[in-house]
């Protein structure tokens, strides 16, 4: 068996454990980031891409903001449409100028990733950890196996950055209060080589189910659709695909999608989950392993990120000045925002879907319609969209 030691081991290189990973880097603190999946692999998974504001700055702050500032797509407003009407949302008219970056996940972990490597701070791929013990000692350490065979990394702390089916998120004890909530349907997302029929993200509630465009380059378009639960790709063709976005996000004026080659697809559960605490012992949770909100919001990357902004002046605050309080209050200062993302998150999935129960879908398109025309819920909505992890 390998034997390692370092101050903090990281579990995962989503966008939690690798900008946590180049924090600690940029203030001498050692770290080992530890990866199932190949650098390929990370590099290439497509998922969010919208950054908020505060998050943007926190990315450029680490040094890893270069490209995102050069080739981002920076948006000050978004659509919602229904009823065959489009709704522009000034998001930055409404939340004190403030705009926000679309910008793939997978470029973000690509940027730090690249960082990491520069450096030469240790970054372990097709390296799985299998178990964490001693959480409750001085002590702990992290199990993995690796290509060239297992490895043990003694450690002060242990970063569970490993998404929600990780095994940091199973090492919680039975006394952590898990709260869930499963949504009656899923997301079927595309990645298609299509140019963008918009210049910002469209948001859509139709009859048939929800329907969002958005985009990542002038020639790639990113599109989502509402489907059942038990749906699969198999029961989408392209052509259906296509034409159910057309019909959701038609409006009377305006064109809806331009269709070209699918490079990518995939179909993911709704669901939000909140772990409370996020700590045990000396095992600290970011990102998707101690929470999950559903994608409407836009919400799961920027949370990671706003996590390990937090937990690495926490870790800071340990090693240089012996002061405990920031990791002792970590989980408190977390979940606070989480809720609130939460709760944003289930307000624009709830707005944005259909309901089967005649009732809830009146309550809800009576909500949608507030949302889009009184001044006062726009601007709630445009500072939650834009800025929540800073608010
Ligand atoms: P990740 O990205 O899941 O990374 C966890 C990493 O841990 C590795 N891992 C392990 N490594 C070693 N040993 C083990 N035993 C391991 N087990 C797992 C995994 O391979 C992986 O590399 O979690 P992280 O860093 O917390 O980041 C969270 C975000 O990925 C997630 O919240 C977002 O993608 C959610 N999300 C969105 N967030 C936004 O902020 N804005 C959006 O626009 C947005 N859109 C989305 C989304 C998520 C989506 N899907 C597919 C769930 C759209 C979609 C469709
Ligand atoms: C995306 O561009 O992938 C995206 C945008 C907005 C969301 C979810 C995903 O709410």
């Amino acid at each position: 068996m390998k034997e390692l030691r370092t101050q903090v081991a990281i579990v995962g290189a989503g966008p939690a454990g690798m900008l946590l990973g180049q924090l600690l880097d940029r203030d001498g603190i050692d770290c080992i980031v530890l990866e199932r999946r190949s650098r390929d692999y990370v590099e290439k998974r497509v998922r969010a891409g919208v950054i908020e504001y505060g998050i943007a700055n926190l990315l450029e702050w680490a040094g890893a903001g270069e490209r995102m500032r050069s080739v981002g797509l920076v948006h000050h407003g978004v659509e919602i449409r229904f009823e065959r009407r489009g709704y522009r949302i000034p998001l930055s008219e409404l939340a004190d100028g403030k705009p926000i970056t679309v910008y793939g996940q997978q470029e973000v972990v690509k940027d730090l990733v690249a960082l990491r490597l520069e450096s030469g701070a240790p970054l372990l791929f097709d390296c799985e950890v299998t178990e964490l013990s001693g959480l409750e000692s001085e002590t702990p350490s992290v199990l993995a196996m690796s290509s060239d065979g297992p490895i043990r990394v003694t450690c002060d702390y242990v970063a569970g950055c490993d998404g929600s089916f990780g095994v940091a998120n199973r090492a919680m004890p039975a006394s952590t209060k898990r709260y869930e909530r499963n949504f009656p349907f899923s997301w079927l997302g595309i990645l298609a080589e299509a140019k963008p029929v918009s210049e910002e993200l469209i948001y859509a509630r139709h009859e048939n189910g929800f329907a969002l465009y958005s985009l990542r380059s002038p020639t790639v378009s990113r599109l989502y659709l509402g489907v059942g639960t038990t749906e699969t790709l198999e029961e989408w063709s392209d052509d259906r695909i296509w034409h159910e976005l057309n019909t959701r996000l038609a409006t009377e004026e305006r064109p809806t999608v331009n269709e070209g080659p699918i490079l990518e697809r995939g179909i993911t559960a709704m669901r939000s989950v909140v772990l409370d605490p996020m700590r045990h012992g000396s095992l600290f949770l970011a990102g998707d392993a101690a929470h999950i909100v559903p994608p409407t919001g836009a919400k799961g990357m920027n949370l990671a990120l706003a996590d390990v902004r937090e937990l690495a002046s926490a870790f800071v605050a340990s090693f240089r000045h012996r002061d405990q309080s920031l990791l002792d209050t970590y989980s408190e200062r977390c979940l606070e925002r989480v809720w609130r993302a939460e709760e944003f998150s289930n307000y624009m999935t709830q707005m944005l879907h259909p309901a089967q129960d005649g009732f809830e879908n009146g309550v809800q398109s009576a909500r949608l319609r507030q949302a889009v025309t009184s001044r006062e819920a726009s601007s709630v909505l445009a500072r939650n969209y834009v800025d929540l992890n800073s608010l």
